[in-house]
């Protein structure tokens, strides 16, 4: 009965934490990756803030047969929603977005309701023309596992490693 309980609260305190880049408590994040986040010192300029849901996603973003982290990010400073990609078995980190700008996904990521592994081999990125009108869509082979963003609306994009750093591939509108 307590353990349902404490469960109960802890749903509770979850759910308020995820509403809008509140911080979590680093205990809900795998432990390596805290450690790492920690002595990286990037606790100095951002804070681990949830404004997804799940608050973090595993996959192998580097293709190297070790699970990286992707968890949301904001930058202390400025306010601004990022995410932080740490990799499993190197000293190498990414940050997109919480104050750098990123392709159209912009430098703070708002407007992301949604996010998962994208883990099939091929997507469609949308093209564009000159003056900003969609043009077609072109195919695009993903080594690797990506990061899929998008809003309710459905438009968004993919955030993959390809094989030097992290790049976008604009879907939707
Ligand atoms: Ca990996």
């Amino acid at each position: 009965m307590a353990i349902k309980y404490r469960l109960v609260i802890l749903i509770f305190i979850f759910s308020l934490c995820t509403a809008n880049g509140q911080p979590v408590s680093p205990r809900l994040l795998p432990e390596w990756f805290v450690e790492r986040y920690e002595s990286l010192e990037l606790d100095r300029r951002y804070e681990l803030g949830a404004y997804l849901n799940p608050l973090f996603l595993e996959g192998d973003f580097n293709g190297d047969g070790e699970k990286d982290i992707v968890s949301t990010l904001v930058n202390s400073e400025n306010g601004k929603l990022g995410l932080l990609i740490i990799f499993k078995s190197s000293e190498e980190y990414y940050i997109v977005g919480a104050g750098d700008g990123f392709g159209v996904a912009g430098d703070s990521f708002e407007w992301v309701d949604y996010w998962e592994i994208f883990d099939s081999k091929t997507a469609y990125e949308t093209t564009f023309l000159d003056n900003g009108d969609v043009e077609g869509t072109r195919e695009v082979t993903i080594r690797n596992v990506a990061i899929s963003i998008r809003e309710s609306e459905g438009s968004g994009g993919l955030i993959y490693y390809d094989g030097e750093k992290f790049t976008w591939i604009h879907q939707g509108e």
